[in-house]
C-alpha cells in the first residue's frame, strides 16, 4: 500500500478524532483499536473485489478497503483479519458483531437501509445487474430469454430484480437459486440454465474462470442499479464516519496522486468560472481547484469546498 494513500487517511483521520461523539454511539473503534485487528467481512471469492491469490491474500478492491480501514485506523494495512461470507450470511454476521464492518460487494437499497439495522456508506462502486449467456444461443437482449432457466444467487438484490423485471415485461422464466456462487458458476457453464444474471462485474470475473470464456457473453443490457458499497452498525455513528472518510480520503488522494489533464476550454488561473458557479472567491486562492489541476473528482471538489467554507465560517466568527 502506498504511503500516500495511508498519509492521507491518516490525515483524514486525525481530524475526525477531535471532534469524536461520545462512546455511546458505538464502541467499534474502541473495540477494534484495543483488539489490534480489524474484521472485515468479504465475499468468498470474487475477481476483482475479494477474491484469495495462490497464497492466500484477498485481493481486489474490497480487501484493499479493508486495508485501508486498518492503515487509517491502526497504522497498518496487514492488520485485517478477512471473514469470506455468503451473500445470505452477510448482513447477520455484521448484525451479530462477528464483523468490525463490511466490504462485499453489496448493494446499497431502501429495503436494507430501512429493514436491517444497518448503515450504508459512500458508494464506492456503480455496478448493475446484467445476463451471461453462451454466445451459441443467439440471445442479444433481455426480451430474448422469453421461458428461459435463468441461475441465481440466493440473499441477493438479483433474486428480486429478476423477479420483479421478468414479471413487469411479461416475460416467462424458471430461476434455480444457489447459496453458493462457485456451484452457480459450476452450474451455469455445465448448461443447466439458459442464463446466469448477477452484478455486471461478477459477471466479467465469472467467465474468466470458464474453461473456454470466449463461449459466452455477457448481455449489453442490465436491469438494475446496483450501488455497491461498505455497511456499518446503525447506532455507531463514528465508526461509520471512520469508514466513510477512508473513502473519502482515497478519492482525494487519489484525484491529487495523478490528476487527469484539464479540459481545454477550462478557465484560466485568477479568472472566476464562466458562469453559474456560487464559489467565485475560490478562484483566486493558492491551491484552489482552479489554479492546480490537482481536485478534479466532485468528492474532491466538495471537500475543498467543505475545507475553506468552515475556514470562512470560523473567520466570520471570530
Ligand atoms: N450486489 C448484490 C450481489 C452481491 C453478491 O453476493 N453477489 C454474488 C454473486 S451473484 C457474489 O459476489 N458472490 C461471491 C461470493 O459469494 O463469494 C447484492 O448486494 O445483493
Amino acid at each position: 500500500m502506498k504511503a500516500w494513500f495511508i498519509a492521507a487517511a491518516l490525515a483524514v483521520l486525525g481530524s475526525l478524532g477531535a471532534h469524536a461523539q461520545a462512546p455511546a454511539s458505538g464502541q467499534t473503534l474502541a473495540t477494534v483499536k484495543a483488539r489490534g485487528l480489524l474484521v472485515c467481512g468479504v465475499s468468498q471469492g470474487f475477481a476483482g473485489f475479494s477474491v484469495p491469490d495462490s497464497r492466500g491474500e484477498f485481493r481486489g478492491l474490497d480487501a484493499d478497503y479493508c486495508r485501508a480501514v486498518a492503515a487509517a485506523v491502526l497504522g497498518d494495512p496487514a492488520k485485517v483479519r478477512f471473514v469470506p461470507l455468503t451473500a445470505q450470511a452477510r448482513f447477520t454476521a455484521l448484525q451479530t458483531g462477528e464483523i468490525d464492518v463490511l466490504f462485499r460487494n453489496s448493494t446499497q437499497t431502501f429495503l436494507r437501509d430501512a429493514s436491517l439495522g444497518l448503515n450504508q456508506g459512500p458508494v464506492n462502486f456503480y455496478d448493475g445487474q446484467g445476463f451471461a449467456v453462451r454466445r451459441d444461443s443467439n440471445v442479444k437482449r433481455v426480451a430474448d430469454l422469453d421461458g428461459a432457466t435463468v441461475c441465481v444467487a440466493q440473499g441477493t438484490t438479483h433474486e428480486l430484480n429478476l423477479g420483479d423485471t421478468f414479471r413487469a415485461r411479461r416475460l416467462r422464466f424458471s430461476p434455480v437459486v444457489f447459496e453458493r456462487v462457485d456451484t452457480m458458476y459450476d452450474a451455469f457453464f455445465a448448461g443447466r440454465c439458459d442464463a446466469m444474471t448477477q452484478d455486471a462485474s461478477a459477471l466479467a470475473g465469472a467467465l474468466t474462470v470458464a474453461r473456454d470464456p470466449s463461449a459466452y457473453a455477457v448481455l449489453e443490457e442490465t436491469i438494475s442499479k446496483e450501488p455497491l458499497g461498505p455497511f456499518t452498525r446503525n447506532g455507531d455513528d463514528q465508526w461509520s464516519n471512520v469508514v466513510a472518510w477512508v473513502h473519502y480520503a482515497l478519492v482525494e488522494a487519489r484525484s491529487w496522486a495523478s490528476p487527469p489533464p484539464m479540459p481545454r476550454s477550462a478557465p484560466r488561473a485568477g479568472k472566476p468560472p464562466p458562469s453559474g458557479c456560487s464559489a467565485p472567491a475560490a478562484s483566486s486562492a493558492p491551491g484552489s481547484a482552479s489554479t492546480t489541476a490537482g481536485p478534479s473528482t466532485p468528492y474532491a471538489r466538495s471537500a475543498i469546498m467543505g475545507r475553506r467554507s468552515s475556514a470562512t465560517s470560523a473567520k466570520a466568527a471570530r
